[in-house]
């Protein structure tokens, strides 16, 4: 069969997006609950891996293959084939190098109509991962920073502004963080999954705009793979155009109705959240 010359093909006439994340088999979190939502929600799904795993680090025990030193290899040939991307969705990044490489794909990949979605997976329940680096940290404020959309959750949140961790905050504090966080770069952030009682809320903030309280009713406990999933449904939504408190709500209704149905079938949060059960809901 004659070679496929790549550089005589247009291969953009559909929407892309990049999802720079880990690939996991067990445990539904980053590329394994991304990419089915992506897909489900209308848009391609490209995927650029930073590691492939057994299953994702909360069990004791798994197998890692870190995929660094394959990544600029990787996005080569996504040169040669003269890809663009409406969106690029990053997550769990695990080195100062992988920052880096995250960091020049947006230079070079991100146009001015592309969506950029920096989901900045630093740490959890007040505590920063323990691969999480003060370097890294500091790495990945200079990333958010060319970021349309980030999505901390409380701890990283505060990890970004450089604050100590408080497990209780103010509206008023959620609020002046939010703006703060706009000011590192991004257009738009939303501090995501904050319990407060009955309710989760979600923090959303876009430059030159006032901060919003998007709450929905809180269902079940915290789950592996919740952020990766609402990352996905807002990295779609911001290729869309979709309103950013519009697109919040759905995610946060969508991973609702996921741990509901986790619950009905007693799977352990560690094992995330059964969206084959809802994924036909979404768009
Ligand atoms: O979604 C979080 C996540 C992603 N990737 C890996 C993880 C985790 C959470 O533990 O271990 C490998």
């Amino acid at each position: 069969m004659a070679t496929i010359q790549p550089t005589h093909m247009n291969h953009n006439n559909q929407s892309k997006i990049a999802l720079i994340n880990d690939l996991t088999g067990f445990g539904r979190c980053s590329v394994s609950v991304q990419m089915p939502v992506i897909s489900q929600m209308g848009v391609q799904c490209c995927v650029l891996p930073t590691a492939v795993l057994s299953n994702h680090t909360q069990y004791s025990s798994y197998h890692m293959l870190d995929l660094t030193d394959q990544m600029r290899a990787h996005i080569n040939e996504w040169r040669k084939l003269k890809l663009s991307f409406k969106g690029i969705c990053t997550g769990f990044l695990g080195s100062e190098e992988q920052i880096a490489i995250v960091s020049d794909f947006i230079d070079e990949f991100g146009s001015q109509d592309c969506h950029i979605l920096v989901d900045p997976v630093m740490g959890d329940y007040g505590r920063a991962y323990a691969t999480y680096t003060p370097t890294m940290c500091k790495r990945m404020v200079e990333l958010v920073g060319k970021a349309s959309l980030i999505t901390p959750n409380l701890t990283e949140a505060y990890l970004l502004a450089g604050k100590p961790y408080c497990e209780n905050p103010s509206q008023q504090q959620l609020e002046s963080m939010a703006q703060e966080l706009c000011e590192l770069g991004p257009k738009r952030v939303v501090i995501t999954g904050i319990e407060r009682g009955t309710q989760m809320a979600n923090v959303c903030m876009e430059q030159g705009g006032v901060p919003h309280l998007v709450t929905t009713p809180f269902v079940g406990g915290q789950r592996t793979g919740a952020g990766d999933v609402f990352s996905a449904v807002l990295s779609v939504d911001g290729v869309k155009g979709v309103p950013l408190e519009e697109s919040v709500l759905k995610a946060s209704n969508f991973i609702g109705e996921c741990v509901t149905r986790a619950v009905e079938m007693d799977i352990p949060s560690c094992d995330g959240l059964p969206i084959e059960e809802k994924l036909c809901n979404l768009r």
